[in-house]
C-alpha cells in the first residue's frame, strides 16, 4: 500500500513534467526522474555499489543556473563514482539507480536530499536550494561493493581485502570497460574506497566492514 502512493507520487510528478510545467517544486522528500533518452539495448541497469562512468550538469531550480558542469571538470573525462555510498549528493545516489548505459535522465532533487538549508558556498548553492541534474551515463562497472565481488577481490582467500587487492581488482574491471581513464582517479576511487570502509585503519577492508552498507539500502 505504501509502496503503491510512492509509485503513484513519481508517476504524478512525471506527468506534471512532460504537460511542461515552469514551475519547479520538488515534493520534499522525493527525487523526480524524467527519462529523456532510453537507449534501445540495456543488458544492465545500474544498482548500488556500481562504479558509474557519467557525465552531469547541475542547474539550480530557482534560476536555471549552471552551478556545476562535469564537462569543463577534469579535461571533459566523465566522473567515475561509486553508486549509493554517499560519494555524490544523496539525491544523486537515488537519481541514478536502475540506469541503462546510455541513458539520459533529468531530474529534480530537493534540498534535503541535496545540500540542505545550509547550502554550499563553494559551488554556490544558496539554502534550500532545490537542483536540476541531466545526466548522462556512459558505463557501469561491477564496482568493489557488490557482494559477489568480495571473494573475487580477496585473491589469498584471508577474508579480508588488501589495498593491492582492490587496486588489482579495479584496474582490471577497468580495462575490461575498455575507457581511458587518468591513473589520478584510480587512486582518489581507491583512496576513497578505504576512507569510507576501513573502519578500525588497519589497512585491511574485512567482510564485516565491506558489509556495512548492505542493509542500508536507499
Ligand atoms: C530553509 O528551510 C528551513 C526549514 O525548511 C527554514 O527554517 C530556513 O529558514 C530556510 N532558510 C532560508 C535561508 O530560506
Ligand atoms: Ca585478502
Ligand atoms: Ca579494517
Amino acid at each position: 500500500m505504501h509502496l503503491g502512493g510512492c509509485f503513484l507520487l513519481q508517476a504524478l510528478a512525471l506527468l506534471s513534467l512532460q504537460s511542461g510545467a515552469q514551475k519547479v517544486e520538488a515534493p520534499s522528500d522525493q527525487v523526480q526522474v524524467e527519462v529523456v533518452h532510453l537507449p534501445e539495448e540495456c543488458h544492465q541497469k545500474s544498482k548500488k555499489g556500481d562504479l558509474l562512468n557519467a557525465h552531469y550538469d547541475g542547474y539550480l531550480a530557482s534560476d536555471h543556473s549552471k552551478f556545476y558542469c562535469s564537462r569543463t571538470q577534469n579535461d571533459g573525462h566523465p566522473k567515475w563514482f561509486v553508486l549509493g555510498v554517499g560519494q555524490v549528493i544523496k539525491g544523486l545516489d537515488i537519481a541514478m539507480l536502475n540506469m541503462c548505459p546510455g541513458e539520459k535522465r533529468k531530474v529534480i532533487i530537493p534540498p534535503s536530499l541535496a545540500y540542505g538549508k545550509h547550502g554550499y558556498d563553494a559551488a554556490k548553492i544558496p539554502p534550500n536550494a532545490t537542483l536540476i541534474f541531466e545526466i548522462e551515463l556512459y558505463a557501469i562497472t561491477k564496482g568493489p561493493r557488490s557482494v559477489e565481488a568480495f571473494s573475487d577481490i580477496d585473491m589469498d582467500k584471508d577474508k579480508q581485502l588488501s589495498r593491492d587487492e582492490i587496486d588489482l581488482y579495479l584496474k582490471k574491471e577497468f580495462e575490461r570497460d575498455g575507457k581511458k581513464r587518468d591513473p589520478l582517479h584510480h587512486e582518489n576511487v581507491l583512496v576513497d574506497i578505504f576512507k569510507k570502509n576501513d573502519r578500525d585503519g588497519d589497512g585491511f577492508i574485512s567482510a564485516k566492514e565491506y558489509n556495512v552498507y548492505q542493509h542500508d539500502e536507499l
